[in-house]
């Protein structure tokens, strides 16, 4: 899809400060991240993250979005959409030992972090998803999936899926899962977030997060 600059310049300028900063950050990405993650007991993750952003731009990603997740981070952790791209996200758990699931919405409730005990599975006031249609293909390890309010399509047998309810739209794995994505990127630009929720939120606190920057078609 052709980039409009003009529409592209209203997002980055504006009124939300967020959006502002959005232009300065830089962000992980690909096959470049992978080759550093290695370093990442070396340095620290967030000492990585800060030169992975200095290094790289943030070229739209559409087609085939490889995402990770790790303890407790995401690679990417920086990705930009355009409404109406097809996406592809395969996204798999490289943890040896930690459930991971990746949500995606908007306006986290703080007020669940100072919680104990059970707690109420939709973080995010809005849900991305809300409306969206997707095909999930390809369950490996899959620990549940909740589908929310998301149009979902399932490719192969349902029961892989383990398909669960309440809380926000999740895919949640087992150590070594894998789950395939798809979709077009609905007509919600801006700026969305993303995390996992798992152990209390202790995964989202701990900095296992990321932005997408949604650019209109
Ligand atoms: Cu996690």
């Amino acid at each position: 899809m052709e980039k409009d600059p003009a529409k592209e310049e209203n997002i980055l300028n504006g009124e939300n400060v967020e959006e502002n900063q959005w232009s300065r950050r830089q962000f992980l990405v690909g096959s470049a991240a992978l080759g550093v993650a290695g370093a990442v007991t070396l340095f620290g993750r967030q000492a990585l993250v800060d030169a992975a952003r200095g290094i790289f731009g943030s070229p739209v990603s559409s087609g085939t979005v490889h995402l990770y997740a790790y303890d407790y981070y995401y690679i990417p952790n920086y990705m930009t959409w355009r409404v109406g791209d097809q996406m592809d996200i395969i996204f798999q758990n490289q943890s040896h030992t930690h459930w991971h699931e990746w949500t995606m919405g908007r306006h986290v409730n703080e007020a669940y972090f100072q919680a104990f005990g059970n707690l109420p599975a939709d973080a995010w006031a809005e849900d991305f998803w809300d409306g969206v249609h997707v095909t999930l293909s390809d369950p490996y390890k899959v620990d549940n999936f909740v589908p929310n309010k998301a149009i979902v399509t399932y490719d192969g047998p349902k029961e892989l899926f383990n398909i669960a309810s309440g809380g926000d739209f999740s895919p949640t794995l087992k150590p070594g899962g894998s789950i395939h994505i798809s979709f077009t990127v609905p007509n919600k630009p801006g700026i969305w977030d993303y995390g996992c929720f798992v152990q209390q939120y202790i995964h989202y606190r701990t900095g296992m997060r990321g932005k997408v920057l949604i650019l209109p078609a």
